[in-house]
């Protein structure tokens, strides 16, 4: 696979995205989230690939959307077409992946790179890592799903607030509120979010993809519908070799061996 503004990395299972234009910080201009989309497609379609890393080359994780790029554009330039074609391709392939996916957060997060980071299901940062909605800054409104992400982790007084401020949320305050799941020193991350993956693609991965259909299912559901839903993909999931595997391997004392099936 030969992409231009990532790397695309596979190891035992596990893919590493490395958003990889580090002179911007990886901004995204058109090529990087077409490949991003693309990567994550070919993510899904692999059986063979069980968890993804995403994360950035250089200091940065993602500054959002190459703003150099978009002034070279026309008049007849729309960004909601853009954002259409682009980053809801993205998200929705993100958020659509029946696998777990983990944000390295190797340095700052703004604009629709804080939307992305917020579209992964784990996320791992770095004491170096902060988040900003840079949107305001430049007289824009959240976008890239952050009106939808944020709120739902941190409250809509807290999400309103990074908003309109465009304030710096750094690691630690990230971590108090939620954002993310931990916070290891800079030269910890990488090894740190690769065990995690390695340890999760030998998981029950189908559990783990039904889990994550599931859990956002939710949130669009009345509690009588999300009971009904959970029943539906639990008879799914005890239908899989996983389940009778890993019931067979706690009767016999031994570690499970799941093929993700
Ligand atoms: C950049 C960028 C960048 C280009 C740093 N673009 N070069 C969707 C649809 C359509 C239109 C508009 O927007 C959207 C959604 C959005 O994402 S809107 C929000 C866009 N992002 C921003 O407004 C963030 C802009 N960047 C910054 O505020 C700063 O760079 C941050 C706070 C991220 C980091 O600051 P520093 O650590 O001080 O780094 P720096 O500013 O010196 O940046 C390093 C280089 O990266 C620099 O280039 P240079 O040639 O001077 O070394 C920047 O120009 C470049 N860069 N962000 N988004």
């Amino acid at each position: 696979m030969a992409y231009e503004t990532i790397l695309f990395e596979r190891h035992d299972g596990v893919v590493t995205i490395t958003l990889n234009r580090p002179e911007t910080l990886n901004a995204f201009n058109d090529t990087m989230i077409r490949e991003t989309t693309d990567a994550f497609k070919q993510c899904g379609k692999d059986p063979a690939v069980r968890c993804a890393i995403l994360t950035g080359a250089g200091r940065g994780f993602s500054s959002g959307q190459d703003l150099a790029d978009v002034q070279k554009r026309g008049d007849e330039f729309s960004i909601a077409e853009h954002l259409r074609q682009g980053y809801h391709r993205l998200i929705l392939e993100m958020v659509r992946l029946e696998k777990p996916i983990i944000a390295a957060i190797n340095g700052v997060a703004a604009g629709a790179g804080f939307g992305i980071a917020l579209a992964t299901d784990i996320r791992i940062a770095s004491d170096k890592a902060s988040f900003i909605l840079a949107f305001s800054r430049v007289g824009l409104i959240p976008d890239s799903g952050t009106n939808w992400f944020l709120p739902r982790l941190i409250g809509q007084g807290r999400a309103y607030e990074l908003a309109i401020t465009a304030d710096r949320l750094p690691a630690d305050q990230a971590l108090a509120w939620g954002v993310v799941n931990r916070v290891v020193p800079h030269d910890e991350l990488m090894p740190t979010v690769q065990e995690f993956a390695a340890r999760l693609a030998q998981g029950a991965s189908l559990a783990y993809g039904l889990t994550k259909r599931t859990m956002y299912r939710a949130w669009e559901q009345s509690l009588e519908e999300a009971l009904g839903y959970e029943a539906y993909m639990q008879e799914t999931a005890a239908r899989s070799h996983d389940y009778r595997e890993g019931v067979q391997a706690f009767l016999e004392k031994r570690a499970p061996r799941f093929q993700g099936r």
